[in-house]
């Protein structure tokens, strides 16, 4: 029987960072692994039709095909689509760098599409993790990416497996990581965790800005804690609702009390932007989101 709400968390086990799309008529959720680094070898890829019986589609990329990668510490996996291919950026190997990763459906496989990182750097001393790929509404897309307190970007060329320029630093204030951009008419939503990804002081916070270039200039934080339910919340992705004004918002959260620093779990809640386009404060609940059936036209 079809389910009225997902309740949380979405996926059973340890997961993190996960990453929430509508593609091809189903959606997906792209998460890391959440376990020791060197349990942390593949990206898996999960999909729903309606949000709430999400299934295991299995693995999208192994790092057994990534020589490069270290073979560890496979982190926040960000998946962009253009002209018919899917774009995974990923993170290899604690700072090893920022890889990309084609496939021709959603669900992978994904073949690793330099043989190298597309970032290895530390620019600005930003770490090489958490990339994030934006396509805005005329088709381009940018990258944005930073550990270490440091949250940089830059333009991807159309073939999407490089930079087309030049790599700029919009650290905003309170920034750790976590980097990640939504759209919402003419404004530039910026957003990122703070805190520490181990304990309950991580958090998620925002900006906006005119521009995808920034500046980003902090507002708020509008997820982390919910007294009685959990804490912890933070490395998110937002998308909106086809057919709607209403947004979803795909973090990971702690179990209370739970001091495992790997014991993060994926959630889902629905929210809309206040009329004055500030963000509202997002609370963490254990029913989720409700059924939003998505049909191919
Ligand atoms: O999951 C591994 C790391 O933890 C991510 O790269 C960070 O953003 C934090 O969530």
């Amino acid at each position: 029987m079809a389910k009225i709400t997902s309740g949380n968390p979405v996926l059973p086990g340890w997961y993190a960072d996960p990453e929430l799309h509508a593609f091809q008529g189903r959606y997906y959720i792209y998460p890391t692994y959440s376990a020791p680094f060197e349990e942390q070898t593949f990206f898996e890829v999960w999909s729903s039709s309606d949000l709430t019986d999400w299934t295991r589609d299995g693995v999208g990329l192994d790092f057994v095909d990534v020589p490069w990668s270290t073979h560890r510490a496979a982190w926040a996996p960000s998946v962009a689509e253009k002209n018919g291919k899917y774009y995974m950026y990923f993170s290899a190997g604690d700072g090893a760098g920022i890889g990309v990763a084609v496939s021709d459906h959603p669900s992978g496989p994904f073949v690793d599409a330099l043989g190298k990182p597309l970032i290895v750097d530390y620019h600005h001393g930003a770490q090489p993790i958490d990339a994030h790929a934006f396509v805005d509404d005329d088709g381009k897309a940018y990258l944005y990416w930073g550990g270490w307190r440091k949250a940089v970007m830059a333009p991807l060329s159309d073939d999407m497996t490089s930079l087309s320029g030049e790599i700029t630093e919009i650290t905003p204030e309170n920034y750790v990581e976590g980097p990640f951009m939504v759209r919402d008419g003419e404004r530039y939503v910026f957003m990122w965790s703070e805190g520490n990804w181990t304990d309950s002081t991580y958090r998620v916070a925002y900006a906006i800005s005119d521009s995808p270039f920034g500046p980003f200039n902090r507002v708020d934080s509008i997820l982390g804690i919910e007294p009685g339910i959990a804490d912890g919340a933070g490395h998110h992705s937002v998308m909106r609702l086809p057919g709607t004004d209403e947004y979803v918002i795909c973090y990971h959260r702690r179990i209370l009390g739970d001091t495992n620093p790997h014991h993060r779990v994926t959630c889902l809640e629905r929210f809309r932007f206040n009329v004055d386009g500030t963000m509202p404060q997002i609370g963490l609940t254990n029913t989720g989101v409700s059924a939003h059936p998505l049909f191919t036209k």
